[in-house]
């Protein structure tokens, strides 16, 4: 190893995450290199102002190098701070980009945030995603009726449960599936280890994937109503589960009341929408879909109603039991027919929610760099789709979501997800959402080529990633999808006879669950990106104590059944899996992913 120094945000390096405002934390950096004398940078006023730094020692601490130590003033809401390490004929900053000569731009620096809570049961949980209408019919007697109502002009459609999806039904062929059929299948989840749900919308709605919503103050009757969620909820919650609900707060659907009494000339209803004479379509609508009518936050009267009012739909859910919110196109939600004033929303939002839940959990939608949003006010994180999954996929599958072919290598995948990592605040990073797959895009084992084999790859990968893995329903026991593309492919119903899982893979995740929950560097560590070829890639999360002992897992995997050359730092690591000591110079197949830990 070359000399080389470090710090991040776990005890032995930030004495305390999140202090208030106008207080001082200890912050401290490790180096192994011959250094004359080391400073904290911190910036001020838009300034750079220099601390020293002195030398201490940690009870636990056996390793080379020293530690010096600095008191960081929490002078404003976001700190950006950087080390400064001296030597005999050279100096070196120290910032999230590492060791560089030249000094690196403020997005680079360390950041701590001031009086920053988040919602740490989000660390300590591994989500399942559910398509309602797909995950299990626990009540065949709420399903939807042939022909029942008729939405965008054709009657609406059944399918038999296990039945191939088909294009006609994308949004009008309904399963059953139901609250009650996910309340009978909390053992099984149980089992397979998950402890957190996120349900898309479950809402009264026409469409089977009711993001088209009618009325946010009850659930639909075709998923069991009220009384089903009360049922799930207290169900979910009596087995340790969260529960995330999916909040469309950018649309609503066109026969929702608000807008029906909009379309028929009520003063305060209009003013939730955004009216134009210049287009076909008279009002904005989600990509000018007209059963999408576009909110419009400009009056304020939709931010009472959905978001922060004393009665919202934030609100009023997560009195009634819901854990967090998952927010559907997060980015979207504005003013005027646009995204104007979208942060403010959504500090708004966390504020309300946070008001009537300390813990809630609220991370948006945001398919593309969110890093703009996540300054650690508003949402507590995003859907990890920008900074994780779609480049992981990417680089394992030779294409991009959309099939496109893609020669991108490990090297600039490990690049692209360092800089993202590094771009947020600590607890931001710990709370993003990450994920392979979704009911937006194509499943994660079909765009593999159903190889389970790197399924077992991209799955190590995210359940060892920083930030809260999810895994969407299906995934663990094989579903995949007939299909080329996105929707509705990608939401087979799931199958609950036993003969068509498998069931080698299941115990696989069961296996990695456990592993990323039981530990704590798994789910509260730091992120460094230590192995990076074209075909393989490893990074170790590690978490140092205040003492100075340190827990750290190496996650590892590769595109190719190369076996691949690692010399492993020094002792002994313990295959979390199988249980094999390794150490030294060795060649591992890393062909479905391998996790390594030490120190635990
Ligand atoms: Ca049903």
């Amino acid at each position: 190893m070359h000399p080389t120094a470090r710090h991040n945000h776990t005890p032995a390096f930030t004495a305390a995450l999140g202090l208030p405002q106008s207080e001082s934390v200890a912050v401290r950096v490790w180096t192994d290199l011959p250094v004359t004398g080391v400073s904290l940078k911190v910036v001020r006023v838009g300034e750079i102002e220099y601390l020293n730094a002195h030398p201490v020692t940690l009870p636990a601490f056996t390793g080379e190098g020293q530690w010096f130590e600095a008191e960081l003033p929490v002078h404003a809401a976001r700190v950006r701070y950087a080390w400064e390490l001296r030597l005999p004929d050279d100096h070196l900053n120290l910032t999230a980009a590492g060791l560089t000569h030249g000094r690196r731009g403020f997005r680079s620096w360390f950041q701590y945030l001031a009086g920053h809570v988040a919602p740490e049961w989000a660390w300590q949980s591994v989500f399942y995603q559910i398509f309602p209408d797909r995950f299990r019919d626990g009540d065949p007697g709420n399903n939807v009726r042939e022909g029942e109502y008729e939405y965008q002009g054709r009657p609406i459609e059944i399918r038999p449960w296990g039945a191939p999806i088909d294009k006609a039904g994308d949004v009008h062929a309904h399963y059953g599936g139901d609250l009650l059929g996910i309340e009978e299948a909390l053992p099984y989840l149980t089992d397979l280890g998950v402890n957190a749900l996120w349900l898309t919308p479950i809402f009264v709605s026409p469409s089977n994937h009711r993001y088209d919503i009618s009325d946010y103050r009850h659930i639909d009757p075709h998923l069991g109503g009220d009384a089903a969620f009360d049922s799930l909820t207290q169900a979910a919650h009596a087995a340790d589960f969260k529960v995330v609900l999916d909040g469309v707060f950018n649309h609503v659907g066109n026969e929702h009341a608000l807008f029906r009494a909009a379309l028929a000339g009520q003063e305060r209803e209009r003013a939730m929408f955004t009216w134009r004479d210049d287009h076909e379509l008279p009002y904005h609508a989600f990509f000018d879909v007209p059963t999408l009518p576009k909110l419009d936050y400009l009056s304020g009267e939709a931010e009472q109603e959905f978001l922060a009012g004393e009665e919202s739909v934030v609100r009023e859910w997560l009195r009634r039991g819901a854990d967090g919110w998952r927010l559907d196109v997060a980015h979207m939600i504005g003013k005027g027919g646009t995204d104007e004033g979208n942060l403010e929303l959504h500090r708004a939002l966390k504020r309300a929610a946070r008001s009537e839940k300390s813990d809630a959990y609220v991370f948006g939608e945001r398919f593309f760099d969110p890093e703009a949003a996540l300054d650690g006010q508003g949402e507590d994180g995003a859907m990890n789709y920008h900074g994780f999954g779609l480049p992981l996929m990417q680089w394992l599958s030779g294409h991009s979501y959309t099939f496109t072919p893609s020669r991108l290598g490990g090297q600039e995948l490990c690049t692209l997800l360092a800089d993202t990592y590094h771009a947020l605040p600590p607890q931001v990073a710990l709370s993003m959402f990450n994920l392979l797959d979704s009911h937006d895009i194509p499943r994660a084992l079909y765009r593999l080529g159903n190889d389970t084999r790197k399924l077992r790859a991209a799955l190590t990968l995210l359940l060892a990633y920083a930030g809260v893995p999810c895994l969407y329903y299906g995934t663990e026991i094989g579903l995949s999808q007939t299909e080329q593309g996105a929707m509705p492919w990608c939401r087979e119903s799931m199958p609950w006879d036993e003969a068509d899982w498998n069931t080698d893979l299941r115990a696989e995740v069961q296996n990695l669950i456990r592993v990323r929950r039981n530990s704590l560097a798994l789910q509260q560590g730091n992120l460094r990106f230590v192995l990076q070829t074209s075909d393989a890639v490893g990074f170790v999360r590690e978490y140092t104590a205040a003492s100075g002992h340190t827990e750290a897992v190496l996650a590892l995997a590769s595109r190719t059944s190369e076996p691949v050359p690692l010399i492993l730092p020094d002792g002994g690591w313990t295959d979390l899996l199988s249980g094999e000591i390794l150490s030294g110079e060795i060649q591992l197949d890393l062909s479905s992913g391998r996790l390594l830990g030490r120190g635990q």
